[in-house]
């Protein structure tokens, strides 16, 4: 009776042995198999669990295969970790990790010409129902692109950070395709470039430059006049200031052949190192706001001067002294600096501009002094060198 019973047990699960192999629904395991699991109604479950029931396997042997319930996929044991989930890091769809192209977003400012920042990047969710890596990247366009690769960490709602890398070279708006390496999935976002040349060395500086030397600047933005170079002290009494002049006479012999020269000469050499530099002519464009804000430096003589006046000191004299809308900043040369204007037109004054004090032209500061003339003027003296900054 009890060999019987055991009989019916063994013929209702349908296991055969065969030669050391098992087959369960086959009476012929396969001569490859060790365990053969036939059926065309049913299928093989693998033990199903959690994550954390899956790690507490204890020295769970290599190969080892479970059902993950928490990803919802296959995993086995390398020997020393559990694997990504199977077959699931290249497919899209409901058990994929998908793209959520409603959630990209590009950050930063993009500025043709100006190269990227830590700023400059593209944000996009994925949502992870598989821990896999990644590959995301854009196509290049305008000479810029974008890319991220790494690893899932966690499941759900991932936001990956693109980084951008290159300089655009247009201003313009540009498009871009998000591929998802291995999944075929796409998203688009559009980037639009803008000029990114400032007006001049104070809108640099309010935008976060710091560093002295050159700069580009387009006072008039796009189209117009091209935008140009020049040189930027940010250092110095605030910062932000553009030269406009800067003079060298240590030999006594660079003096300006005539005023066209000491209005623009050089301009292609901006620098507090060009012994004779000059976009006087420019000022009006330059400056920012309504009144012109100067520096005036000697460096050989470490005096300073930092003004403002609302007159443009090219156009004419000012009508009284010291000027409407003078306001002094700091005098470290003396009071009652009259700012800049025009020197009359007088053979004992061979300078483009000069600086009163109290009394008309005497004594005074000179900006562009002709040849013939001693050396360039400073508070009741003469100095080798000049520099006048506008903001
Ligand atoms: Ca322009």
């Amino acid at each position: 009776m009890i060999k019987s019973a055991y009989f019916i047990i063994l013929l209702c699960c349908s296991v055969y042995y065969s030669f050391g192999q098992v087959g369960i629904g086959t009476t012929t395991p396969d001569p490859s198999s060790i365990l053969d699991v036939n059926s065309t109604t049913q299928g093989f479950l693998p033990p199903r669990m959690t994550d954390a029931q899956r790690d507490a396997i204890a020295s769970p042997a290599e190969g080892l295969l479970i059902y993950n319930t928490d990803s919802g996929c296959i995993q086995f044991y390398t020997g020393s970790a559990w694997s990504p989930c199977l077959g699931q890091g290249t497919t899209t769809g409901a058990t994929g990790n998908r793209l959520d192209c409603s959630s990209v977003s590009a950050n930063g400012v993009y500025s043709r010409g100006i190269a990227f920042t830590s700023l400059n990047t593209i944000t996009i969710d994925v949502v992870v129902n598989n821990y896999d890596t990644y590959n995301i990247t854009t196509n290049t366009v305008n000479g810029y692109r974008f890319s991220a690769s790494g690893s899932f960490a966690t499941l759900g709602a991932n936001t990956i950070t693109l980084t951008g890398s290159g300089t655009p070279l247009a201003a313009q708006n540009d498009t871009f395709t998000i591929s998802f390496a291995g999944t075929g999935q796409i998203c688009t976002v559009n980037v639009n470039v803008i000029d990114g040349f400032r007006a001049n060395c104070l809108e640099y500086y309010n935008t976060g430059s710091r560093t002295d030397g050159i700069y580009t600047i387009d006072p008039d933005g796009p189209g117009g006049t091209p935008e140009y170079d020049c040189y930027c002290d940010m250092t110095n009494d605030g910062g932000g200031w553009t030269l406009v002049f800067n003079h060298i006479a240590v030999s006594g012999s660079e003096t300006w052949a005539n005023f066209n020269q000491v209005r623009t000469f050089n301009v292609n050499s901006p620098g507090v190192s060009t012994s004779k530099y000059s976009i006087l002519r420019r000022i009006d464009d330059i400056k920012s706001g309504a009144p012109y804000e100067f520096r005036l430096h000697y460096p050989s003589l470490g005096l300073t001067n930092h003004w403002s006046q609302t007159f443009n000191p090219l156009t004419g004299n000012p009508p009284t002294n010291p000027v409407p809308g003078f306001t002094a900043f700091s005098l470290d040369m003396t009071t009652n600096f009259g700012g800049l204007a025009r020197a009359p037109n007088n053979p004992n004054i061979p300078s483009y501009l000069v600086g009163t004090i109290n009394s008309p032209w005497n004594p005074y500061y000179t900006i562009g002094v002709r040849v013939g003339w001693l050396g360039i003027r400073a508070e009741n003296s003469t100095t080798d060198r000049v520099q006048l900054f506008v903001r």
